[in-house]
């Protein structure tokens, strides 16, 4: 089986530079480390929630702090990294004054399920920003984007610009490949959104879900976006976290430099497709750090439906 360090190697026929393989394995050597502190974190006390209060208003919990440190120690052993950005941070962080590549990243995704042990994930994606006035780009300026699903196995899924690779975390701490090229099916007859908010959706979406229901689609719900994404990735469908029609400035709930745009990249580079309404995600130009989108994504042609419904009400 292919290791992650021949991969980094071979740099999968990409022309990564050296400085961003010094980040990859660096970020990868980062989820290994949230891995095992997660298999045992009920035994080692890092569970419930902190007195502290993160920059989204939401408490943070001993892990979501442990995992955004151990994902700055990654930015800071890697000489290239001039700024991490990070969900569980006010505003970026300068690393090394002379570095080239931001690195941004939601550290530990779905954390309000840690305490119920279901799947969580660390997000991430590396662009090319020498000064802070350059990390606010499109999602389309990603040179890496990723995530790690810690779950029953821990599984690393990778896009570096040719195609998405997918990593298996071995007994021995190494990841290798289970899948070279991974891919979206274009249509599968399941969809995951929070119906409990469905006074919120707007018209595009309530009729897409009424038509899936209707035509004998599966509803799957983890509330954990990196282990819905991965069941899209093993068996397709659509994650719809859409629009609020009841609150129109908040966009969303989820955030679009370290959520939407990383699993938008990998979505895309797997044959899927990655929507906020009329628009795809990737060509959103950010406003700030924290900016919430609405966002849907998943099997092609299932995304095209809302991607129509949209069209057909503006
Ligand atoms: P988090 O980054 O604070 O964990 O929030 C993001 C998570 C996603 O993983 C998930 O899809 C969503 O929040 C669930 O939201 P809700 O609780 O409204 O269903
Ligand atoms: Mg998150």
């Amino acid at each position: 089986m292919t290791t992650f360090e021949t991969y980094l190697e071979t740099r999968n026929g990409t022309v990564l530079d050296d400085d961003l393989v010094v980040v990859l394995r660096n970020i990868a050597e980062a989820t290994r480390e949230i891995s095992d502190n997660l298999r045992t974190s009920s035994l080692d006390g890092l569970t419930g929630a902190t007195e502290i209060t993160n920059v989204q208003g939401e408490a943070q919990k001993p892990l979501d702090i442990l995992s955004n440190e151990i994902m700055l120690e990654a930015c800071r052993k890697s000489p290239s990294v001039s700024f991490a950005v990070s969900e569980e941070l006010d505003s970026e962080v300068a690393i090394h004054s002379d570095g080239k590549y931001a690195v941004i990243f939601d550290p530990l995704d779905g954390s309000s399920n840690l305490d119920v042990n279901v799947t969580v994930g660390t997000i991430f994606s590396v662009i090319r920003a020498s000064t802070s006035g350059e990390i606010l780009k499109n999602g389309r300026g990603q040179l890496i984007a990723g995530y790690a699903a810690y779950g029953p196995q821990t599984t690393l899924v990778l896009t570096i610009g040719k195609g998405v690779q997918i990593f298996t975390l071995s007994a021995d701490g190494i990841y290798l490949m289970t899948s070279a090229d991974a891919k979206i099916v274009p249509e599968a007859k399941e969809f995951a959104i929070n119906a409990a908010r469905r006074s919120s959706w707007d018209d595009a979406v309530a009729s897409y879900i009424e038509d899936a229901i209707d035509t004998g689609h599966n509803m799957r719900w983890v509330g954990s976006m990196v282990a819905d994404t991965h069941r899209i990735f093993n068996r397709g469908g659509v994650f719809l976290y859409p629009a609020d029609r009841n609150k129109p400035a908040s966009g969303g709930r989820l955030r679009l430099l370290y959520e939407a745009n990383p699993i938008g990249l990998l979505v895309e580079a797997a044959g899927g497709a990655a929507i906020i309404g009329t628009s795809t995600i990737l060509d959103i130009e950010p406003t700030s750090l924290h900016q919430r989108v609405p966002v849907i994504f998943g099997s092609k042609n299932e995304v095209d439906k809302i991607s129509a419904a949209y069209r057909e009400r503006v």
